[in-house]
Protein backbone atom coordinates (compact mmCIF):
# COMPACT_ATOMS: atom_id res chain seq x y z
CA UNK A 1 0.00 0.00 0.00
CA UNK A 2 1.00 3.56 -0.94
CA UNK A 3 1.55 6.22 1.70
CA UNK A 4 1.13 9.70 1.10
CA UNK A 5 3.08 11.32 3.41
CA UNK A 6 2.62 14.85 4.43
CA UNK A 7 6.40 16.20 4.71
CA UNK A 8 5.48 19.57 5.52
CA UNK A 9 3.08 18.52 8.81
CA UNK A 10 5.90 19.74 11.64
CA UNK A 11 5.17 23.41 10.64
CA UNK A 12 1.90 23.04 12.73
CA UNK A 13 2.78 23.44 16.34
CA UNK A 14 0.61 23.86 18.56
CA UNK A 15 1.58 25.13 21.67
CA UNK A 16 -0.88 25.16 24.04
CA UNK A 17 -4.89 24.18 24.20
CA UNK A 18 -7.82 25.39 26.48
CA UNK A 19 -8.27 22.69 29.06
CA UNK A 20 -10.44 23.56 32.59
CA UNK A 21 -9.06 27.12 32.65
CA UNK A 22 -5.75 26.41 32.03
CA UNK A 23 -3.49 26.29 29.05
CA UNK A 24 -1.83 22.59 28.79
CA UNK A 25 0.67 21.35 26.72
CA UNK A 26 -1.13 20.09 22.97
CA UNK A 27 -1.86 16.70 22.58
CA UNK A 28 -1.89 16.79 18.79
CA UNK A 29 2.19 16.56 18.10
CA UNK A 30 4.40 16.11 15.50
CA UNK A 31 5.56 13.28 17.23
CA UNK A 32 2.85 11.47 16.51
CA UNK A 33 3.07 11.22 12.96
CA UNK A 34 6.75 10.85 13.03
CA UNK A 35 6.47 7.09 14.84
CA UNK A 36 3.63 6.02 12.45
CA UNK A 37 6.18 6.90 9.91
CA UNK A 38 8.89 5.30 11.02
CA UNK A 39 6.96 2.31 11.66
CA UNK A 40 6.15 2.15 8.57
CA UNK A 41 9.58 2.04 7.18
CA UNK A 42 10.59 -0.71 9.79
CA UNK A 43 8.08 -2.56 8.53
CA UNK A 44 8.74 -1.63 4.85
CA UNK A 45 4.97 -1.26 4.48
CA UNK A 46 5.20 0.28 1.14
CA UNK A 47 6.71 3.12 -0.80
CA UNK A 48 6.21 6.56 1.20
CA UNK A 49 5.81 9.14 -1.65
CA UNK A 50 5.31 13.19 -1.24
CA UNK A 51 1.88 14.34 -2.46
CA UNK A 52 0.71 15.38 -5.90
CA UNK A 53 -0.59 18.88 -6.42
CA UNK A 54 -4.23 19.37 -7.02
CA UNK A 55 -5.95 22.63 -7.83
CA UNK A 56 -7.53 24.69 -5.52
CA UNK A 57 -11.20 23.65 -7.16
CA UNK A 58 -10.32 20.07 -4.85
CA UNK A 59 -10.69 21.92 -1.90
CA UNK A 60 -13.43 24.56 -2.82
CA UNK A 61 -15.53 21.42 -3.33
CA UNK A 62 -15.70 21.19 0.69
CA UNK A 63 -14.90 24.36 2.33
CA UNK A 64 -16.25 27.53 1.50
CA UNK A 65 -13.89 30.64 0.06
CA UNK A 66 -14.44 32.79 3.02
CA UNK A 67 -12.89 30.37 5.23
CA UNK A 68 -9.93 29.39 3.23
CA UNK A 69 -9.36 33.03 2.74
CA UNK A 70 -9.12 33.22 6.67
CA UNK A 71 -7.09 30.02 7.06
CA UNK A 72 -4.71 31.53 4.20
CA UNK A 73 -4.46 34.82 5.78
CA UNK A 74 -5.02 34.37 9.81
CA UNK A 75 -1.28 33.88 10.91
CA UNK A 76 -0.49 37.81 8.86
CA UNK A 77 -3.48 39.25 10.62
CA UNK A 78 -2.41 37.92 13.78
CA UNK A 79 1.20 39.55 13.23
CA UNK A 80 -0.61 42.44 12.14
CA UNK A 81 -2.27 43.05 15.74
CA UNK A 82 1.60 43.07 17.25
CA UNK A 83 4.64 41.35 15.71
CA UNK A 84 5.15 40.36 19.44
CA UNK A 85 2.36 38.10 18.28
CA UNK A 86 4.89 35.56 16.63
CA UNK A 87 5.85 33.52 19.78
CA UNK A 88 2.21 32.73 20.33
CA UNK A 89 -0.65 30.79 19.33
CA UNK A 90 -4.10 31.95 17.82
CA UNK A 91 -6.95 30.57 20.14
CA UNK A 92 -9.89 31.36 19.67
CA UNK A 93 -12.15 32.85 22.96
CA UNK A 94 -15.46 34.35 21.44
CA UNK A 95 -18.09 32.48 19.73
CA UNK A 96 -21.39 33.22 17.79
CA UNK A 97 -23.67 30.64 20.05
CA UNK A 98 -27.72 31.12 19.06
CA UNK A 99 -28.99 33.97 17.98
CA UNK A 100 -25.68 36.09 17.12
CA UNK A 101 -24.97 36.82 13.39
CA UNK A 102 -22.33 34.31 11.05
CA UNK A 103 -23.43 36.02 7.55
CA UNK A 104 -21.09 39.16 8.54
CA UNK A 105 -17.38 38.62 8.52
CA UNK A 106 -16.07 41.03 11.47
CA UNK A 107 -13.31 43.18 11.00
CA UNK A 108 -11.87 42.37 14.34
CA UNK A 109 -9.75 39.61 14.35
CA UNK A 110 -10.36 37.69 17.44
CA UNK A 111 -14.41 37.71 16.20
CA UNK A 112 -13.07 36.16 12.89
CA UNK A 113 -11.43 33.72 14.78
CA UNK A 114 -14.54 32.84 16.49
CA UNK A 115 -16.70 32.57 13.53
CA UNK A 116 -14.90 30.24 11.60
CA UNK A 117 -14.20 27.93 14.95
CA UNK A 118 -15.91 26.34 17.83
CA UNK A 119 -13.58 25.35 20.38
CA UNK A 120 -10.69 26.98 22.06
CA UNK A 121 -8.43 23.65 22.08
CA UNK A 122 -7.25 24.12 18.35
CA UNK A 123 -4.30 26.44 18.26
CA UNK A 124 -3.66 28.20 14.85
CA UNK A 125 0.19 28.59 14.66
CA UNK A 126 2.47 30.10 11.56
CA UNK A 127 2.83 26.94 9.61
CA UNK A 128 -1.07 25.72 9.84
CA UNK A 129 -1.45 26.68 6.66
CA UNK A 130 0.97 24.99 4.59
CA UNK A 131 0.69 21.80 6.93
CA UNK A 132 -2.92 21.34 6.55
CA UNK A 133 -2.87 22.12 2.82
CA UNK A 134 -0.19 19.96 2.00
CA UNK A 135 -2.42 17.35 4.42
CA UNK A 136 -5.42 17.59 2.02
CA UNK A 137 -3.19 17.08 -1.10
CA UNK A 138 -2.05 13.96 0.83
CA UNK A 139 -5.70 13.12 1.19
CA UNK A 140 -6.28 14.07 -2.75
CA UNK A 141 -3.36 11.79 -3.71
CA UNK A 142 -4.75 8.75 -1.92
CA UNK A 143 -7.70 9.07 -3.18
CA UNK A 144 -6.61 9.82 -6.89
CA UNK A 145 -4.30 6.46 -6.47
CA UNK A 146 -7.40 4.57 -6.09
CA UNK A 147 -8.92 5.99 -8.24
CA UNK A 148 -5.87 4.53 -10.78
CA UNK A 149 -7.11 1.23 -9.94
CA UNK A 150 -4.77 0.53 -6.70
CA UNK A 151 -6.78 -1.58 -4.01
CA UNK A 152 -5.59 1.37 -1.20
CA UNK A 153 -4.09 4.05 0.29
CA UNK A 154 -3.01 5.88 3.04
CA UNK A 155 -2.66 9.51 3.94
CA UNK A 156 -0.37 10.32 6.59
CA UNK A 157 -0.49 13.44 7.72
CA UNK A 158 -1.19 15.80 10.27
CA UNK A 159 -3.40 18.22 11.55
CA UNK A 160 -6.11 15.85 11.32
CA UNK A 161 -9.23 16.37 9.85
CA UNK A 162 -12.79 14.73 10.64
CA UNK A 163 -13.83 17.98 12.99
CA UNK A 164 -13.43 20.15 10.35
CA UNK A 165 -16.33 21.37 8.56
CA UNK A 166 -16.72 23.46 5.52
CA UNK A 167 -16.04 27.23 7.25
CA UNK A 168 -14.94 25.95 10.76
CA UNK A 169 -11.76 24.49 12.34
CA UNK A 170 -12.09 22.57 16.12
CA UNK A 171 -10.89 19.28 17.52
CA UNK A 172 -7.10 19.78 16.19
CA UNK A 173 -8.92 20.05 12.17
CA UNK A 174 -8.65 22.62 10.00
CA UNK A 175 -9.57 21.22 6.95
CA UNK A 176 -11.42 17.94 6.19
CA UNK A 177 -8.98 15.48 5.19
CA UNK A 178 -11.59 12.85 4.75
CA UNK A 179 -14.18 14.79 3.01
CA UNK A 180 -12.26 16.02 0.42
CA UNK A 181 -11.19 12.51 -0.72
CA UNK A 182 -14.74 11.27 -0.98
CA UNK A 183 -15.48 13.82 -3.05
CA UNK A 184 -12.67 13.59 -5.15
CA UNK A 185 -13.63 10.33 -5.44
CA UNK A 186 -17.23 11.48 -6.24
CA UNK A 187 -15.69 13.64 -8.73
CA UNK A 188 -13.99 11.11 -10.70
CA UNK A 189 -16.49 8.76 -11.49
CA UNK A 190 -17.28 6.37 -8.25
CA UNK A 191 -21.12 6.76 -8.09
CA UNK A 192 -21.23 5.60 -4.37
CA UNK A 193 -18.86 6.58 -1.41
CA UNK A 194 -18.25 5.57 1.92
CA UNK A 195 -16.69 7.10 4.95
CA UNK A 196 -16.17 5.14 8.26
CA UNK A 197 -15.21 6.77 10.72
CA UNK A 198 -13.19 5.10 13.52
CA UNK A 199 -11.63 7.60 15.54
CA UNK A 200 -13.03 7.83 19.44
CA UNK A 201 -14.55 11.25 18.61
CA UNK A 202 -17.43 11.49 16.23
CA UNK A 203 -16.63 13.26 13.12
CA UNK A 204 -19.12 15.79 13.22
CA UNK A 205 -17.30 18.13 10.66
CA UNK A 206 -17.47 15.02 8.14
CA UNK A 207 -21.33 14.22 8.71
CA UNK A 208 -22.58 18.06 8.36
CA UNK A 209 -20.60 18.45 4.95
CA UNK A 210 -22.57 15.10 3.40
CA UNK A 211 -25.78 15.44 6.10
CA UNK A 212 -27.85 16.29 2.97
CA UNK A 213 -26.40 14.06 0.10
CA UNK A 214 -27.53 10.77 -0.69
CA UNK A 215 -24.39 9.70 -2.53
CA UNK A 216 -21.60 9.75 0.34
CA UNK A 217 -22.94 7.76 3.33
CA UNK A 218 -21.21 8.71 6.74
CA UNK A 219 -21.00 6.20 9.61
CA UNK A 220 -19.26 6.59 12.35
CA UNK A 221 -18.33 4.90 15.77
CA UNK A 222 -17.45 7.14 18.42
CA UNK A 223 -17.66 8.21 22.38
CA UNK A 224 -20.97 8.50 23.38
CA UNK A 225 -21.49 12.70 23.13
CA UNK A 226 -23.17 13.07 25.76
CA UNK A 227 -19.86 12.58 28.03
CA UNK A 228 -17.19 13.01 25.06
CA UNK A 229 -15.94 15.46 22.49
CA UNK A 230 -17.26 16.63 20.62
CA UNK A 231 -20.40 16.46 22.77
CA UNK A 232 -23.16 18.48 20.40
CA UNK A 233 -23.11 15.88 17.49
CA UNK A 234 -23.00 12.45 16.95
CA UNK A 235 -26.03 10.89 18.47
CA UNK A 236 -27.83 7.60 17.11
CA UNK A 237 -30.89 9.35 15.68
CA UNK A 238 -29.18 11.80 13.15
CA UNK A 239 -29.80 10.19 10.16
CA UNK A 240 -29.44 12.28 7.68
CA UNK A 241 -31.88 15.31 6.24
CA UNK A 242 -33.66 15.92 2.85
CA UNK A 243 -31.78 13.64 -0.02
CA UNK A 244 -29.82 12.28 2.28
CA UNK A 245 -32.08 10.52 5.18
CA UNK A 246 -31.04 7.36 5.74
CA UNK A 247 -26.98 7.95 4.35
CA UNK A 248 -25.95 9.18 7.88
CA UNK A 249 -25.32 6.10 10.22
CA UNK A 250 -23.99 6.65 14.58
CA UNK A 251 -22.60 4.27 16.79
CA UNK A 252 -22.42 6.41 20.31
CA UNK A 253 -20.69 3.92 22.67
CA UNK A 254 -20.22 4.21 26.60
CA UNK A 255 -16.61 4.64 28.12
CA UNK A 256 -15.06 1.85 28.73
CA UNK A 257 -16.17 -0.34 25.54
CA UNK A 258 -13.69 -3.10 24.18
CA UNK A 259 -13.39 -4.27 20.98
CA UNK A 260 -15.77 -7.20 21.52
CA UNK A 261 -19.03 -4.14 21.95
CA UNK A 262 -16.95 -1.61 19.22
CA UNK A 263 -16.61 -4.80 16.58
CA UNK A 264 -20.31 -5.20 16.80
CA UNK A 265 -20.99 -1.76 15.97
CA UNK A 266 -18.56 -2.18 12.83
CA UNK A 267 -20.02 -4.94 11.94
CA UNK A 268 -23.76 -3.18 11.64
CA UNK A 269 -22.04 0.33 10.30
CA UNK A 270 -20.20 -2.52 7.60
CA UNK A 271 -23.68 -3.34 6.67
CA UNK A 272 -25.26 -0.68 6.23
CA UNK A 273 -22.58 0.45 3.92
CA UNK A 274 -22.99 -2.67 1.85
CA UNK A 275 -26.51 -1.99 1.46
CA UNK A 276 -26.22 1.15 0.39
CA UNK A 277 -23.95 0.43 -2.29
CA UNK A 278 -21.33 1.87 -1.83
CA UNK A 279 -18.17 1.67 -4.51
CA UNK A 280 -15.15 3.22 -2.88
CA UNK A 281 -14.90 3.25 0.92
CA UNK A 282 -12.91 6.32 2.66
CA UNK A 283 -11.44 5.49 6.29
CA UNK A 284 -10.86 8.38 9.07
CA UNK A 285 -8.62 6.17 10.65
CA UNK A 286 -8.24 7.10 14.31
CA UNK A 287 -6.51 5.60 16.57
CA UNK A 288 -7.68 7.00 20.08
CA UNK A 289 -9.91 4.09 20.73
CA UNK A 290 -6.46 2.80 22.07
CA UNK A 291 -6.50 1.33 25.95
CA UNK A 292 -3.61 3.84 26.26
CA UNK A 293 -5.06 6.75 24.59
CA UNK A 294 -4.66 9.94 27.37
CA UNK A 295 -7.53 11.59 26.77
CA UNK A 296 -10.13 8.87 25.62
CA UNK A 297 -12.41 6.06 26.65
CA UNK A 298 -12.32 2.81 24.87
CA UNK A 299 -10.01 0.13 25.22
CA UNK A 300 -9.27 -1.32 22.04
CA UNK A 301 -6.25 -3.03 22.77
CA UNK A 302 -2.93 -3.20 19.66
CA UNK A 303 -3.86 -6.99 18.79
CA UNK A 304 -7.08 -5.31 18.16
CA UNK A 305 -6.33 -3.64 15.10
CA UNK A 306 -4.54 -6.37 13.24
CA UNK A 307 -8.43 -7.48 13.77
CA UNK A 308 -9.40 -4.07 12.74
CA UNK A 309 -7.29 -4.34 9.65
CA UNK A 310 -8.19 -7.68 8.20
CA UNK A 311 -11.79 -6.96 9.12
CA UNK A 312 -11.88 -3.60 6.41
CA UNK A 313 -9.99 -5.38 3.90
CA UNK A 314 -12.51 -8.06 3.71
CA UNK A 315 -15.58 -5.50 2.79
CA UNK A 316 -13.73 -5.64 -0.74
CA UNK A 317 -13.76 -1.65 -1.59
CA UNK A 318 -11.42 0.57 -2.77
CA UNK A 319 -9.65 2.38 0.40
CA UNK A 320 -8.74 5.35 1.20
CA UNK A 321 -7.23 5.83 4.69
CA UNK A 322 -6.88 8.62 6.49
CA UNK A 323 -4.79 9.25 9.74
CA UNK A 324 -6.89 11.09 12.15
CA UNK A 325 -6.15 10.87 15.63
CA UNK A 326 -4.65 8.81 18.43
CA UNK A 327 -2.36 10.60 21.40
CA UNK A 328 -0.75 7.80 23.21
CA UNK A 329 2.08 9.17 21.07
CA UNK A 330 4.80 5.74 22.26
CA UNK A 331 2.18 3.21 20.67
CA UNK A 332 0.31 5.05 17.88
CA UNK A 333 2.95 4.11 15.02
CA UNK A 334 2.45 0.15 16.17
CA UNK A 335 -1.35 0.70 16.17
CA UNK A 336 -1.75 2.45 12.75
CA UNK A 337 0.47 0.24 11.07
CA UNK A 338 -1.38 -2.96 12.91
CA UNK A 339 -4.16 -1.52 10.49
CA UNK A 340 -2.28 -1.30 7.85
CA UNK A 341 -0.23 -4.18 7.79
CA UNK A 342 -3.35 -6.26 8.58
CA UNK A 343 -5.28 -5.05 5.60
CA UNK A 344 -2.88 -5.12 3.02
N1 LIG B 1 -8.17 17.70 27.37
C1 LIG B 1 -9.22 14.22 17.11
O1 LIG B 1 -9.05 13.15 17.64
N2 LIG B 1 -10.54 18.02 23.25
N3 LIG B 1 -9.55 15.31 17.81
C2 LIG B 1 -9.87 17.13 24.12
C3 LIG B 1 -8.52 17.03 26.16
C4 LIG B 1 -10.51 17.84 21.86
C5 LIG B 1 -9.75 15.25 19.23
C6 LIG B 1 -9.70 17.69 25.49
C7 LIG B 1 -10.30 16.48 21.30
C8 LIG B 1 -10.21 16.53 19.80
C9 LIG B 1 -8.98 14.38 15.66
ZN1 LIG C 1 -10.26 11.63 17.98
Amino acid sequence: MITFYNHKHAQHQGKVEMFRGALVPCFEVPARVDHVLAELQRRALGEVLVPLAFDDSAITAIHSPRYLDFLATAWDQWLALDPANVDKDILPSVWPTRTFRTDIEPDNFAAKVGLYSYDAGTPFTAGTWVAAREGAMCALSAAQQVLQGDRAAFALSRPPGHHAGADFFGGYCFLNNAALAAQHLRNNGVEKVAILDVDYHHGNGTQAIFYDRPDVFFASIHGDPRTEYPFYLGHADERGAGDGLGANLNFPLPRGSDFATWSMALETALAAIEKFGADALVVSLGMDTFEGDPISGFKLTSDDYLRMGQRLARVGLPTVLVFEGGYAVDAVGLNAVNVLQAFA
